[in-house]
């Protein structure tokens, strides 16, 4: 009664109350005797989550009905953020939630902040996945996420004395309000094994280890619009024969309770540690779980949908499965080995459907983050799958040797080194003779049967005669691999880089070998970020001025509007509108610091944030660098040059270091010990603080972005594939420092160059300028000579910082010399900066720039990257519930 009563798209606050109380009472989590915060965020989740779930059933409902062509998402990352404000915004229910949550005592907001942030996510690339998943859902595209439920996320980041630590992420303690587990909605995971033949003839895989996937839907309501889509998140167990109960009462309770283990900690950790080979092993095993539990869902829903008469020709017409990164490459093979052993196809139309289906996105151009998998440890786990890749391969192997022919038999070796999926694999026996090069001329089976010797042959034969035995220097053969980037290129019918000049990189440098073959293939798709949460929800006081200036509230839909901003960048009346919401959101940030660690900072210092992963490519170094040498510098002046010299600031650091990378560690220890010292000397004050905001997540994203004034976006040109963060703050007013790379360059084509503080070596540049590096030939500036000197002169305590530092130099044991070109780049960095304070010093410049970059950030919005996915790679229409 409760439920039906409610009508999702004007319910009162009263019956919104009332909601509220029965979920308080009757799905309950906590005891009856208190009605306390938590226990009303739940309350209220559960509430919500029944509209939702009525929009979700009416959703999938009509696409069943209509059976209109989907868009799977596949992604081993989602970084949600909180889901009860985004929510309540998209639906249209702030003020029936806000007054209901107020008749019972609460208010919407401290409510809100209960939830803990899903730890489903690292970074950009999967908070671009939640930005996809608005949009879908925004835009009315028939679209579903998948990924895994990671029982303990990513990790917990504490920071300490010693730097930063990691904890389990306990984000599922009290439970998660929103997901809905599908008891009937569950798949069997096979690992290991072996492949036979079936009576059929055709190829079967028997599992030595099996698992079951289970479906938890998570829903994904769309702004102002009933269409909610679905996040099917997999949780993975064993089935329960496999408790083994007899060992369990004979006292042998761990090894009872193996096999259950076993396939639950699949989903405990997204990227565990993958060193060893058990963790490598895991790691393959996720992937495969997601791939192959959301393939056969997939394919069991185009059967139902199909009815009695399945057509599978017209599965890719019904059917677009987008592989965000390699991470679900593996969706290739388990296509084809679904359609051929399972459902009898034939390889031929197997790969026809499966390369029509499939398409791929590539986020990065670091050749260490392009994965590769030992070809021992996928043949132990994966064997039928290696039979299909090893056929894919040798077909590759075909084209290429038809394409190019044997004429030129380097250019061939070269091709077929760049192009094949397997590394350090010999050729299929079919090729084995067909690079015949003149120095070391194969025998083939022919010249054999007539008695032809090799080259090689020929030493060992001349060998013989020579007195000294020749003893042959021990090789160690390089380890055979998959490489899954060549795999999903291969594998699918469209591949796509994330910002313009990443897609040329793309092009011209890590696939150019089959852009060369295929060029239709691929296609540039810049990133965008939802205006929903990431202006409308995040930061309530601009919305509201953005909203009055340009006279409606249509631009969170269409943010071409936003440009009309443009007209009013003068205006006095909208600058002080607008630098006063900035000081509220400073306000918030004030308060969330002091919170966190402890620091006091002025709301009147400029905010200067840079909040991402932890990389030494991101330079969160030459970020520090340039602070130290402000500090130094400041230090050597007195207190009435200081004041005029420099404008208050305080810089913000966020952001993860990966668990095993040391390097990023010492960075992070290093920002913190460099902190501790500046805001601790008096004479320094308010001039200069320097913060790291603990635990960084879409939450804490939310506080800060808004409240930025100067962002930095400084990577070394050429290696950040695009950025999200630059989209966001600049949608927020925030003023960019960077360098001309990712997404970068288009925010500085639409916000105006003279709104974009620019420095730094271009792409084009960066191959040479390490070059002389690695020579020696590179002089470094003074002051960068001066500031690494000031490091060592243990200013920030004990600490000598000689790997951190070293780095920057190459010294021995320290690895490439400046690979990430920080000392390069430095003065020019520093004499941006010095820009960056001279136009903050104007007030009235400032404003203008801010505003001219929330005008100029339209483009950015990822409902413009959803139609263009749907149009050129999904082919998928917009479909309107009635
Ligand atoms: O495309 C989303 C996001 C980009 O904005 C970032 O520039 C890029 O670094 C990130 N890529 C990854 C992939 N792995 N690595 N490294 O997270 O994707």
């Amino acid at each position: 009664e409760v439920f039906s009563s409610m009508n999702p798209f004007a319910p009162d606050a009263a019956s919104v109350a009332s909601s509220i109380k029965y979920h308080a009472e009757f799905t309950p989590l906590f005891s009856p005797e208190r009605f306390e915060l938590p226990k009303a965020f739940f309350a209220t989740a559960q509430s919500v989550r029944d509209a939702l779930i009525m929009n979700w059933n009416a959703t999938y409902e009509y696409y069943n009905r209509v059976n209109v062509k989907q868009a799977y998402y596949l992604s081993m990352e989602f970084l949600q953020g909180r889901a009860l404000s985004n929510a309540v915004g998209n639906l249209g229910l702030n003020s029936a939630y806000g007054d209901a949550l107020k008749r019972l005592g609460f208010d919407l907001e401290s409510v809100a902040s209960q939830e803990p942030d899903p730890a489903l996510g690292n970074g950009g690339l999967g908070r671009l996945a939640s930005c996809f998943l608005d949009s879908m859902a925004t835009l009315n595209y028939p679209a579903w996420g998948y990924g895994l439920r990671y029982k303990y996320g990513l990790f917990k980041q504490r920071i300490t004395k010693d730097g930063q630590e990691e904890a389990a992420e306990d984000w599922l303690e009290l439970s998660n309000p929103w997901e809905i587990v599908r008891n009937d909605v569950s798949y069997p995971i096979k690992f290991y094994g072996k492949v036979v033949f079936g009576t059929d003839g055709k190829k079967r895989w028997i599992g030595g280890e099996d698992i079951v996937a289970v479906a938890y839907d998570v829903p994904i309501p769309g702004y102002k619009t009933k269409t909610t889509i679905n996040l099917r998140l997999w949780s993975t167990k064993a089935p329960s024969e496999d408790f083994d109960l007899s060992s369990y009462n004979s006292g042998k309770h761990t090894e009872a309770a193996e096999a259950l283990f076993n396939a639950e900690k699949i989903c405990f950790v997204l990227y565990p540690g993958d060193e060893s080979n058990e963790g490598k092993a895991l790691r393959l095993k996720q992937q495969y779980t997601l791939c192959s539990a959301s393939l056969q869902d997939i394919v069991a829903r185009f059967e139902t949908r199909s009815g009695g008469s399945v057509n599978w020709e017209e599965f890719p017409e019904k059917v677009a499965v987008q592989m965000n990164d390699t991470h679900p490459t593996l969706c290739i093979p388990e296509l084809m080995r679904i359609l051929m052993d399972l459902k009898g196809l034939s390889w031929e139309d197997a790969w026809k459907i499966t390369q029509r289906t499939v398409a791929y996105t590539n986020h990065t151009v670091l050749p260490e983050a392009l994965e590769k998998w030992s070809l021992e440890l996928m043949e132990k786990l994966l064997p039928r799958h290696v039979e299909i890749i090893e056929k894919i391969d040798e077909e590759l192997v075909r084209t290429i040797v038809s394409e190019y022919g044997t004429a030129d038999p380097d250019l061939l070796e070269e091709k077929l080194k760049a192009m094949r999926i397997l590394e350090n694999v010999e050729l299929p026996s079919a090729f084995a003779d067909v690079i015949v090069k003149p120095e070391n001329k194969p025998v083939t089976a022919k010249d054999a049967q007539n008695g032809v010797k090799t080259e090689q042959e020929e030493e060992t034969i001349a060998g013989e005669e020579e007195e000294e035995e020749v003893i042959p220097e021990p090789t160690v053969k390089p380890p055979k691999m998959v490489r899954m980037a060549n795999l999903a290129v291969v594998g699918g019918h469209a591949v796509n880089g994330v910002a313009e000049i990443h897609s040329e990189i793309v092009k011209q440098d890590v696939f150019n070998d089959f852009v060369q073959l295929w060029p239709e293939k691929f296609q540039n798709k810049t990133n965008g970020v939802t205006p929903r949460r990431w202006i409308r929800f995040c930061n309530p006081y601009l919305s509201d001025i953005i909203t009055n200036w340009i006279g409606t509230e249509d631009w969170v839909l269409n943010t071409e509007k936003l440009a009309e901003l443009r007209k009013f960048a003068d205006n006095e009346d909208l600058q002080s509108e607008w630098r006063a919401a900035k000081k509220k959101n400073k306000l918030k940030v004030v308060a969330l610091i002091k919170e966190r660690t402890g620091y006091t900072v002025s709301p009147d210092a400029m905010f200067d944030i840079q909040i991402k992963r932890i990389h030494e490519y991101k330079r969160q170094l030459l970020n520090i660098l340039g602070i130290v040498d402000r500090y130094k510098k400041m230090k050597e002046m007195s207190a009435s040059e200081r004041e005029k010299a420099y404008v208050p600031r305080v810089c913000i650091f966020g952001g993860k270091a990966f668990a095993t990378y040391v390097q990023a560690k010492r960075i992070v220890k290093f920002i913190t010990d460099v902190a501790s010292t500046i805001n601790h000397d008096p004479e320094i004050g308010d001039l200069l603080k320097v913060i790291f905001v603990p635990d960084y997540n879409v939450s804490v994203a939310e506080l800060l972005i808004p409240a930025s004034e100067l962002s930095q976006h400084i990577s070394t040109a050429g290696m950040e594939a695009s950025g999200t963060s630059n989209m966001k703050f600049s949608m927020n007013g925030c003023v960019l420092i960077g360098t001309l790379d990712g997404a970068n360059v288009e925010i500085r084509e639409e916000v105006g160059e003279e709104n974009f503080f620019l420095f730094g070596a271009k792409a084009d540049e960066i191959v040479n300028l390490r070059k002389e590096r690695a020579e020696g030939k590179f002089v470094p500036d003074p002051t960068f000579e001066e500031v690494k000197k000031f490091v060592r002169s243990s200013v920030f305590g004990s600490n000598s910082y000689d790997e951190l530092i070293g780095s920057l130099e190459g010294n021995e044991g320290f690895g490439r010399a400046d690979y990430f070109l920080v000392g390069k780049d430095f003065p020019s960095y520093i004499e941006c900066q010095e820009k960056v304070d001279e136009a903050y010093r104007d007030q009235k410049r400032w404003t203008r720039m801010s505003i001219l970059n929330t005008a100029g950030s339209f483009k950015f919005s990822s409902d413009r990257t959803i139609h263009e996915y749907a149009k050129d790679i999904w082919n998928i229409k917009q479909v309107e519930l009635p």
